[in-house]
């Protein structure tokens, strides 16, 4: 009997610490809007963290609608749940300062990542790769194809968005200097929405003529340019290049919309801002220097704006994206 009633409090016990609601800290990961596979896939990683962490419940939130208003709704819903931490991918880097201070002075571990807070709304940032060599990259997924040069075009995600601005600027700074003969003559704004960025790219085949690639460093305006091009039998006049999810674009790879894209590896962006996360929370100091674990990615080195930033960006062609379309 006595033996009984020690199993089931055992039981009991490690159903209890077994069920993620009875975890020690709740992480939050905030996202620009909820229904983009690159935040889906960046969940992927920030649950295997939770998991590996054991004592980690991670709450995967955002809006309908990519927009700054809709994100501080979302965030003081999350203060008022007293959350441990927040990590957001952030539709303004401005807007959102004033509520992401509130929740710091709560005690609230605040870290973004992918697209960034301004300094003062965060304690760290973590981008997924260096900046310039993104802003690079996305101009040269174009010149590659274009040896006698040509007019391109940019479709971005929100006018707002961290993240798309700063390589849009990175892209600008290398056209003169690293690709003279690249014309570009547009940027336009797709939001993240699928009917957005598909109007926005019909816009700029109809305004532009010669348009020879449209440039998206988002996975949403990528795939809208994409169809577009297909559907308007523009392939092999208007390549479609930037950042996108290889499971997602695939099919644009196989039909020769696109000759290539990049993106990194979504699962491991989230899976690391959970744990820089956590380790806020367990006491880790952000502190300029400071170096960081990111469990089974190693560790970060925070830099003066305490931001640090993961890998390269991969390209992905006819030669490989089947095999990364299975994992992300
Ligand atoms: C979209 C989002 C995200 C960005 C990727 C490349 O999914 O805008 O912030 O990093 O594209």
């Amino acid at each position: 009997m006595k033996l009984l009633k020690t199993l089931a409090i055992t039981t009991a016990l490690a159903a209890l610490f077994a069920t993620p609601s009875f975890a020690a800290t709740r992480i939050a990961l905030v996202v620009k809007s909820l229904g983009n596979g690159f935040f889906d896939a960046a969940n992927k990683g920030a649950q295997e963290a939770a998991k590996e962490l054991g004592d980690v419940e991670v709450i995967y939130t955002g809006p309908t609608a990519a927009t700054a208003e809709a994100q501080i709704e979302v965030i003081n819903s999350l203060i008022a749940q007293q959350v441990d931490a927040i990590a957001i991918s952030a539709n303004d880097p401005d807007a959102l300062v004033p509520v992401l201070k509130k929740a710091m002075e709560r005690g609230i571990k605040v870290i973004s990542f992918d697209s960034g807070v301004a300094p003062e709304g965060r304690q760290v940032h973590l981008n997924p790769s260096e900046t310039n060599l993104i802003g690079e990259t996305i101009i040269k997924l174009a010149a590659d194809y274009l040896p006698d040069g040509g007019d391109v075009a940019i479709l971005s995600a929100s006018s707002t968005a961290t993240n798309q601005n700063a390589w849009i600027e990175a892209a600008k700074k290398a056209l003169p200097t690293e690709f003279p003969k690249i014309n570009l003559v547009a940027t336009v704004y797709g939001d993240d929405d699928s009917v957005k960025s598909t109007d926005e790219a019909k816009g700029l085949i109809a305004s532009y003529p010669n348009l020879k690639a449209i440039i998206a460093p988002t996975t949403v305006g990528v795939v809208a340019a994409a169809q577009v091009v297909t559907d308007m039998g523009l392939i092999g006049k208007v390549n479609v290049t930037g950042l996108a999810l290889p499971s997602e674009f695939k099919q644009f790879i196989d039909n020769g919309a696109s000759q290539a894209v990049a993106l990194w590896n979504p699962i491991d962006l989230g899976y690391s801002a959970v744990m820089i996360a956590d380790d806020l929370v367990k006491g880790g100091e952000a502190k300029p220097g400071a170096t960081l674990a990111i469990g089974r990615m190693g560790s970060i080195t925070l830099d003066d704006t305490n931001s640090a930033a993961m890998a390269p960006p991969f390209t992905f062609d006819k030669s490989n994206i089947e095999e990364f379309s299975k994992i992300y």
